[in-house]
């Protein structure tokens, strides 16, 4: 297994909106380990293909206390939303920066897994947050992008002075 590079702010690569897996082959089994890898050694529960510089609709998490439930998502669709939950959010493209974020409590997702089979999975609570936060990354959004223009403001300042 290799760890890849994380890409961080203020990397433009970030903003970049991932394109849909067509090709279920070693080549994508690969990077998913990798990026399973990745992030239990930063460690984190969740990541996107957007982080390592893969602009493929791909997310690994795992929420599990003991990093032994390990999820796969390709070409993930929330299908269904409801209710609100409030959560404090970290992100390893982010580094030193928390704040907290309102995302949907209860989804319904719908995923393809690494062999092209269609999934479905309802969650909520943080393995929620954590699908609706990698999802966001798939799109070119990170979490700071859903705060008021004075705190994204305020966080990209500190951000600044945390990676100098
Ligand atoms: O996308 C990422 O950078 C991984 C995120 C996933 C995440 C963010 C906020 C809330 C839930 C998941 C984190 O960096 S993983 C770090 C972490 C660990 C435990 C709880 C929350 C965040
Ligand atoms: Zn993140």
């Amino acid at each position: 297994m290799t760890t890849l590079t994380i890409l961080t702010l203020p990397d433009k690569r970030l903003k970049t909106v991932a394109k849909p897996v067509e090709t279920f082959d070693d080549t994508l089994k690969q990077l998913a380990d990798d990026m399973l890898a990745t992030m239990y050694a930063a460690p984190g529960i969740g990541l996107a293909a957007t982080q390592v510089d893969q602009h493929i609709q791909l997310v690994v998490i795992d929420v599990s206390e003991d990093n032994t439930e390990p999820l796969v998502m390709v070409n993930p669709e929330i299908v269904e939303k409801d209710g609100i939950q409030k959560h404090e959010e970290g992100c390893l493209s982010v580094p030193g920066i928390y704040a907290s974020v309102k995302r949907a409590e209860h989804i319904k997702v719908k995923f393809q897994d690494l062999s092209g089979e269609a999934q479905e999975l309802e969650a909520e609570g943080l393995l929620a947050v954590c699908i609706q936060h990698e999802l966001d990354h798939l799109k070119g959004i990170v979490f700071l992008d859903h705060l008021s223009a004075l705190k994204k403001k305020l966080a990209l300042k500190k951000l600044e002075k945390v990676t100098a």
